[in-house]
């Protein structure tokens, strides 16, 4: 009906196009209720009689004058058309990367530095509301800092998006953000320390992807801590699951971590001539992708900077990271040559009888050796971390803190494994995080407080982590197999076919291949390999092995390995022999915590303190494939949109009121625009609704519930600058009547 009637007066529709995914259409002739066809003219010129269906008209056009919104709940028509041309218009024409999404900030990477981020634009947005500047991650970071002092409530800013969207660098600015605008007098350095902790991690924990030249191989969240009066006093943070499998492997057109590369590169520097490295070509583990040299990017000044920033810390890099041939590796670590060579390649199996020394296959001392590798770099990850964590301690009490959360994001390749389960279920949890926050808790809170309120379905994710995280899910019959003596990756992918092809819709077996298995996740379709999973999860490295690490005369890696609690029985899937009883230490939980459910509790743990905060939300958008600067491809654009539930919000954020005070709440900050006689009267309730009423005239804008009052978007605002207009007034007419006195 409602839609008819609009369909008599609008000019222009969008319909669907195979290149653009939406493409406008102006309307020639008026549309008559009922009719079947709409006749419009494309962008092309051409006039066509468009077919549709009476009860589902195409998308209306918003009016040119909207479109270019700072804000696309501002659109009058919200749809996927609308949000997806606004943001074009924006990024392309006016290269403008920031725009709200209610409250999110849709971050779309521009691919080019851009001058926006200089330290004379964080102080035009410090103290500033939102609404009143252009949409900025600095912006988002004075929100929650803003925030964090009226309200005394820790906050985080969470950002997400795919890889190569910008995560990391968003995270770095609003970082740099807060350093910036809460320097502190006493303790000068503080800020710059934060911030070193930045390229610390980057060197060590990022490497070139296909997607992405920098990509996070680890999750990471900091806590800012601030002191009573908002001053950054240190950091913490705290790193979820490196990829470790990278140290001995990388895919074509990969690299192995930067820190590898920077060191080969500073080969020949005095400082580092006694690690015996040489070119990155030289060695296995760092030329395995083909090409050890990144576009645009200097290993050996990169390294200079992660010296320099080793160094504000307060010197960290006493350390030797690398491997080449065995002798090396042996003196560096300062371990017993002989008893490696031996247990590199051989292993003893306890039997009941007997005690035996078989050699290994080449396969299986690869194996160990590589295991081996990885625990090492892994320790030394984990070390730098907490020595960062050291150096950001602070004295005295924190009053509240900041988080910032970097993780790595959805990611699909031509081959898919572990790793990539791992971070799309961490980017799952996000996702349902954000759910709970944006819809549940809120269509919830409405309910309460008798809001009226229409239910919206949305894309619920809850079922993927199931089939991920609960019990008989994924991740526990993946752990049950690790547990037998003799479990394969084969043996278990079988269980996951019987378990759940046709039973359930979220996962799939691909038709041509007997050795993966496909999750439907939030954000698309990902086939995985199970190749390697079951010895990726145990991650074991062969017991003697970290005995003679352990009596290593280089203190650091001997500590490394001292009452290690991931360590487990060496005998895994690669001895067959029937007699051999895997030696097994006494039943202690953390020895066997594997490292699918280690990263299971550490996800929970993340999103209880996520949970525990005051969110705000950056979606970082990757318009181009190809990394080229202000490029839009419509389709990509919207692939993402509708992944990360951009459109949801954006629905229920023009019909929600996104802020809320308690009666209580607002009488106390908003006494002071009361009148004597509205104060007179006893129910405060009552005087709160009366003055509300005084104060702003349109009712739509807000609703009265039954303990809070709810605020469409922008009334708080108003609300704050009368209060505020108040307060100056009162000051000024104190400062004249003492001058009067005087
Ligand atoms: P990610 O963190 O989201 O991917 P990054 O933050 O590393 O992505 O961004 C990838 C690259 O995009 C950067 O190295 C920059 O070259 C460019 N870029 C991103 N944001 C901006 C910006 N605001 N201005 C200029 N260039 C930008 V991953 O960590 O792969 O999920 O695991
Ligand atoms: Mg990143």
């Amino acid at each position: 009906g409602l839609y008819n009637i609009i369909y008599t007066y609008i000019t222009a529709v969008w319909i669907p196009d195979n290149e653009e995914v939406w493409q406008s259409a102006e309307i020639t002739k008026n549309y008559k209720a009922g009719d079947r066809f709409l006749q419009v003219q494309l962008e092309d010129g051409t006039e066509i009689n468009y077919p549709v269906d009476p009860a589902a008209l195409p998308p209306l056009r918003n009016p040119d004058i909207l479109v270019g919104e700072n804000d696309l709940t501002a659109l009058s028509y919200l749809h996927e058309p609308a949000v997806l041309h606004n943001l074009k218009v924006r990024f392309v024409e006016s290269k403008l990367i920031y725009t709200y999404s209610g409250i999110i900030l849709v971050a779309i990477n521009p691919y080019k530095q851009l001058p926006i981020y200089g330290d004379a634009i964080i102080h035009a947005y410090s103290g500033q509301n939102m609404g009143d500047m252009d949409p900025h991650i600095f912006a988002v970071a004075e929100e929650a800092y803003k925030q964090m002092a009226r309200n005394n409530k820790n906050q985080s800013i969470i950002v997400s998006g795919e890889s190569g969207a910008g995560k990391t660098v968003s995270a770095r600015y609003t970082m740099r953000y807060f350093a910036t605008v809460s320097k502190s007098t006493s303790n000068a350095h503080v800020e710059d320390k934060v911030l070193a902790s930045n390229p610390i991690t980057e060197a060590v924990g990022n490497a070139k992807t296909t997607r992405n030249d920098n990509s996070s191989r680890f999750g990471k969240y900091t806590e800012i801590s601030f002191d009573q009066s908002y001053r950054i006093i240190g950091a913490n943070m705290r790193t979820y699951l490196l990829e470790k499998s990278r140290v001995v492997f990388q895919s074509e057109n990969e690299r192995n971590y930067h820190i590898f590369y920077q060191l080969c590169a500073s080969a020949m520097q005095p400082e580092f001539q006694h690690l015996k490295l040489g070119s990155a070509e030289e060695f296995n583990y760092t030329r395995m992708g083909g090409n050890t040299v990144i576009e645009g990017v200097d290993d050996r000044a990169n390294m200079v900077e992660t010296q320099k920033t080793f160094a504000l810390l307060g010197n960290l890099l006493e350390i030797s990271t690398t491997y080449s041939h065995l002798n090396i590796f042996c003196e560096l670590l300062d371990l017993n040559f002989d008893k490696i060579t031996q247990w590199l390649c051989h292993r003893k199996i306890i039997t009941t009888s007997e005690t035996v020394i078989k050699p290994m296959t080449k396969a299986q001392a690869v194996n160990a050796r590589d295991a081996l590798a990885k625990k090492i770099y892994s320790h030394l990850f984990d070390f730098i971390v907490e020595r960062i964590n050291q150096a950001l301690q602070f004295t005295g009490k924190q009053h509240t803190f900041i988080g910032v959360l970097d993780i790595y994001g959805f990611e699909t390749f031509d081959v898919n494994s572990f790793e990539q389960f791992c971070i799309n279920y961490a980017n799952e949890k996000l996702q349902l995080q954000f759910n709970l926050h944006v819809f549940k808790l809120e269509q919830e809170e409405y309910m309460k407080e008798d809001i009226p309120w229409t239910l919206i379905d949305f894309y619920d994710n809850q079922p993927v982590i199931d089939l991920i995280e609960a019990k008989m899910g994924i991740l526990e019959l993946l752990d049950e197999e690790c547990l037998l003596p003799h479990g394969t990756d084969e043996n278990w992918l079988q269980k996951l076919y019987n378990n759940f092809v046709n039973k359930n819709a979220l996962f799939e077996k691909p038709r041509m291949s007997n050795t993966s298995f496909i999750i439907q996740h939030f954000a698309d379709k990902v086939e995985y390999k199970c190749e390697g999973f079951l010895e990726k999860n145990r991650d074991t490295v062969y017991e003697v092995l970290m005995e003679i690490l352990k009596e290593s005369k280089f203190r650091l890696c001997a500590n490394f390995f001292q009452d290690n609690p991931v360590s487990i029985s060496p005998f895994s899937s690669t001895i067959n022999i029937k007699s051999a009883r895997p030696v097994l230490k006494p039943p202690n939980k953390q020895l066997r915590m594997t490292v699918g459910s280690k990263f299971r509790s550490s996800l929970s743990l993340l999103m209880e303190t996520l949970n525990a905060t005051t969110p705000h939300y950056v979606r970082c958008i990757k318009p181009n494939d190809e990394k080229q600067p202000f490029e839009f491809d419509s389709k990509r654009v919207a692939q993402q949109l509708r992944a990360c539930g951009v459109l949801e919000t954006i629905r229920i954020s023009a019909q929600s009121y996104p802020s809320r005070w308690t009666y209580i709440e607002f009488f106390s900050r908003y006494s002071i625009l009361m009148t004597q006689q509205e104060l007179s009267l006893n129910d405060k309730k009552q005087i709160c609704k009366i003055v509300l009423q005084r104060l702003i005239q349109d009712p739509n804008q807000y609703q009265f519930g039954r303990t809070k009052i709810f605020f469409r978007a922008g009334q708080v605002a108003y609300l704050e600058k009368l209060r505020s207009d108040k307060l100056r007034h009162a000051c000024i007419m104190i400062q004249k009547s003492v001058r009067g006195w005087l």
